[in-house]
């Protein structure tokens, strides 16, 4: 048998040695990683949790990884926080919270024995590195009466002097759902009833607007409008714009995130326009916000591979967390409810180096290199224009992944993502991605990260997180392109330095 500390030294040089692996995007040591969990600032510190399986990199007896950040950009590895126990979590240490019970950290979770989740909790050490699980669920079952697809995820936070707690589920011949609960004290709770239910019915799998049958990873808090928007806890007391995180979901098929924005009273979630979070998908699935000491929204997500099993095992990790973006609400985008905004945090910047364009470009050079690059556009594109940006793209065309940003007929702004030529590798996930940007501006405001087999898109705040996986080491070109009569008014590029931290150990 091969020692654990040979295996695991192997699965770190393996990833590590993997040109696909993300460079400056949050990745487990190895290994697999899947939804951001306990997002928080805590002390000032920036924590991120993470589900984490360190035996390889597929999902199985799911731990809690945990990270800890200055800058939200460059991460240190804390101790595994939560491991199966023997008890309630024994299959799994599932998605959930890090909540402040008077001063004692408490992470909500979801609890994985015989095949299916219950909520659990544990409690941390002051510097949130030591976790002691309590040996029971705090909630036994899902609610009697109520027949639900599946019972998991977890947002909790303090109202009006009592905790309130939202689990993710779906009811039968309904549709997605987040079940509502109260406590005193985090242990003991009290159904209040389903916040709000989806359309799941009838089954629209080839549908990219449906919500699924169940929901998963739920968040939920308040957003005023505006670019710097006073954000906090749900609160029933509140006039301001309520918003749902929500992952659509359907027997195993992680579909995709969205997000709902309306009115809350209490009890009821009164939903008054639903939009894809991401136009990624599956690609930037499981999302969780939390407010930090700055007074921003930030989200995390997972970014899902598009490549096969064997490819994942070969390489030796799986999945990263997306950039952290700020949400904002936008009043002003062109829907009486609001459209929300996503942006990369602005710290993302003091990882530029080198620029890749002169600064800045509007005209001239539109062709450069990198494969770990910050691109910013700004372009004029009226009805029937086309911008593309070519990205991966080897010398001899054998690979691209082109971006396409075009003003339709009626004025609307559609961006795709066309990956049919983003790999000559077999087993991946190749087909496009393509959704609308709510926008009234004139200029239109285009932001691309890319960091070896991520993509990240911004247009106007709308985003499209995409995975690629280019064979060719030449397949680094990126050429900015206008068709019609697209007008380029500014064009920069920089290269990204790699932020991993030197020495990592699956286990730390
Ligand atoms: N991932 C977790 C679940 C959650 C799912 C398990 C979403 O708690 O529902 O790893 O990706």
């Amino acid at each position: 048998m091969i020692p654990a500390s040979k295996q695991s030294t192997d699965l770190i040089a393996q990833a590590q040695a993997d040109p696909l692996r993300p460079r400056y995007h949050f990745t487990s040591p190895a290994a697999w990683l899947n939804d951001p969990n306990g997002v928080a600032q805590w002390d000032g510190l920036y924590h991120l949790f993470y589900q984490y399986n360190p035996e390889g990199p597929f999902h199985d007896r799911i731990h809690w990884g945990h990270a800890v950040s200055e800058d939200l950009v460059r991460w240190r590895d804390r101790p595994i926080a939560l491991s199966p126990g023997s008890g309630p979590d024994r299959e799994g240490c599932w998605s959930g919270v890090l909540v402040d019970d008077g001063g004692t950290p408490t992470i909500v979770y979801s609890g994985r024995a015989d095949g299916r989740e219950l909520p659990c909790l544990a409690v941390g050490s002051a510097n949130l590195d030591v976790w002691t699980p309590l040996d029971r669920p705090v909630i036994d079952a899902p609610p009697e009466g109520l027949e639900v697809t599946e019972f998991r995820d977890h947002c909790v936070w303090r109202e009006a002097g009592r905790w309130r707690q939202l689990i993710g589920s779906g009811i039968v011949g309904a549709g997605g759902t987040a079940l509502l609960y109260e406590s005193e004290d985090l242990r003991s709770w009290t159904e209040v009833g389903p916040l709000v239910v989806g359309d799941g019915q009838p089954v629209r799998l080839d549908d990219i607007d449906w919500t699924g049958t169940m929901w998963e990873c739920v968040d939920f808090f308040r957003l005023a409008p505006g670019p710097d928007g006073e954000t906090g806890p749900p609160d029933a007391d509140s006039a301001d714009p309520h918003l749902l995180v929500f992952s659509a979901w359907h027997e195993n098929i992680t579909l995709r995130p969205f997000i709902a924005v309306g009115s809350y009273d209490g009890r009821r979630f009164s939903i008054d326009r639903v939009q894809r979070l991401d136009l990624g998908g599956r690609h930037a699935y499981a999302p969780q916000t939390f407010r930090d000491d700055h007074g921003r929204r930030v989200l995390w997500s997972w970014m899902q591979e598009g490549r096969d099993d064997a490819a994942q095992a070969t390489a030796g990790w799986s999945g990263a967390m997306t950039i952290p973006r700020r949400l904002w609400l936008d009043a002003d985008g062109g829907d009486a409810a609001g459209v929300v905004r996503a942006e990369p945090v602005a710290e993302v910047e003091s990882l530029r180096s080198l620029p890749l364009l002169p600064l800045p470009a509007p005209t001239g050079q539109r062709e450069f290199a990198g494969t770990a690059a910050d691109v910013e556009i700004a372009a004029r594109i009226e009805t029937g224009d086309r911008l593309d940006v070519v990205l991966f793209a080897t010398e001899d065309g054998a690979e691209h992944t082109d971006l396409r940003v075009h003003r339709r007929a009626g004025g609307v702004l559609e961006i795709v993502l066309d990956r049919e030529s983003s790999t000559l590798a077999g087993g991946c996930d190749t087909s496009p991605h393509a959704g609308e940007v709510r926008s009234t501006a004139v200029e239109t405001q285009i932001r691309i990260l890319l960091d070896a087999s991520s993509v990240e898109v911004f247009v106007d705040g709308t985003a499209l997180t995409s995975r690629v996986y280019p064979t060719r080491p030449d397949a680094s070109r990126i050429r900015i392109e206008s068709r019609g009569g697209a007008t380029v008014t500014s064009a920069r590029a920089w290269r990204l330095e790699g932020t991993e931290q030197p020495g990592r150990v699956l286990r730390p």
